[in-house]
């Protein structure tokens, strides 16, 4: 297929608008026989939501033959954000991905793609109702740096700060101010009242993001805020266990207006929960080059690139720890997520879910 530019972190967003109303046509109308460039906009199994780069149109497509060159290796062979080779509404083929962003499905045992060609991962999370889950963050922030993707954490529902039990609310801000230190930005914000809204737009203005998190965090609920008009589905948080109910089905790719009010201003996919996230395409030995704080270690201790950091004299990461430097929770996190690494098929890992 011809060479498609593929959505960079310079894009200018020219094409219109996609809302959640956005119009589906089958595609009869369009010249016949012609092939047209389009953006996966939501799908899975064999229907997928297609808009077509020149003219904006939104078309219902399929998969010709049903299967795709060089996707067999994950869940799903498309995602939002995937550039396709369009004839009428048949997807012929699938542009070269910049990126991909990953985690293993365990029902299909496979890599299943969250979004592709992102500038930016965004780790929501929240300062309660659901509760703050740093080990969540972990996952997705070393998932994120797997694939090269630069990512930050956002933390909403901060509005339920002041109801908080007060220990609470300072471990939270403890684990944000180390993320902060080893390199990702944080913003502290509310979907409900606001609060820190601006800042996001600002952040992501430009940008195509994925959001990532686990249900009831707000993600839904953030690109709301950020864009009134699409009426996107939100659901109450379930009481007795504190945690979402799965309101958002499937990722989709929406417009972001932004504070001139161009309603192109930025670009984000909004994902479903996720209640654990499971790691794609690492391998145990290598789970330290993904974990920045300790990457420039790797390979400085006693037994050098064999060491497995948990009971090795002369580790340099345990040693890390102990003089602070590696907080201890990402020290736990990295002790169980290698555990469960080491526990499974590492084939079914290590050769799946690396960038197509
Ligand atoms: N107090 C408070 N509640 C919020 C905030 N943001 C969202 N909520 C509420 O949290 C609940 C879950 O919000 P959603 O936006 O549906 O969460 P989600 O992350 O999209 O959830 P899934 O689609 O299930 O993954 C809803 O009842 C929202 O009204 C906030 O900033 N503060
Ligand atoms: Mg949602």
């Amino acid at each position: 297929m011809p060479e498609i530019v593929v959505p960079g972190e310079s894009m200018i967003f020219s094409e219109p608008p996609i809302s959640a109303e956005s119009p589906i046509s089958r595609g009869d109308d369009l010249e016949s026989k012609k092939t047209v460039n389009g953006l996966v906009i939501r799908g899975s199994r064999n229907l997928f939501t297609v808009r077509i780069c020149d003219s904006g149109e939104i078309l219902e497509c399929r998969i010709k033959g049903k299967i795709l060159k060089n996707t067999e290796a994950y869940y799903n062979p498309l995602a939002p954000g995937d550039v396709v080779e369009v004839e009428g509404n048949l997807i012929l083929g699938l542009a070269k991905r910049r990126n991909l962003f990953v985690r293993f499905n365990q029902k299909g045992q496979l890599p299943q793609i969250l979004a592709s060609n992102v500038d930016l991962v965004l780790c929501v999370t929240s300062f309660a109702s659901p509760p703050f889950r740093p080990r969540f963050i972990d996952r997705v922030l070393l998932q994120a740096d797997e694939a090269g993707i630069p990512a930050a954490i956002v933390c909403n529902k901060c509005d339920l700060v002041h109801n908080s039990d007060p220990d609470e609310v300072l471990d939270i801000e403890e684990r944000l101010s180390d993320f902060q230190r080893i390199g990702f930005p944080v913003l502290r914000l509310s979907a409900r009242t606001k609060e820190g809204l601006d800042e996001l737009r600002n952040f992501i203005a430009g940008k195509f993001s994925v959001l990532i998190g686990q249900s009831g965090v707000g993600k839904s609920s953030l690109i709301r805020a950020l864009a009134p008009d699409l009426e996107l589905k939100t659901g109450a948080v379930n009481e007795k266990y504190d945690r979402g109910n799965h309101t958002t089905t499937q990722p989709v790719l929406l417009d972001v207006p932004d504070a001139d009010g161009n309603p192109c201003g930025s670009r984000i996919i909004d994902t479903p929960g996720i209640r654990r996230f499971a790691l794609a395409g690492i391998r145990a030995e290598d789970l330290i080059l993904y974990m920045r704080e300790f990457a420039p270690l790797a390979g400085k201790c006693s037994y050098g690139l064999s060491c497995s950091h948990k009971t090795e004299p002369g580790c340099k990461i345990m040693e890390a720890v102990t003089a602070g430097v590696i907080h201890e929770d990402r020290y736990i996190s990295y002790l169980r997520i290698r555990e469960e690494l080491e526990g499974e098929d590492p084939a079914g890992r290590e050769s799946a879910g690396k960038r197509s």
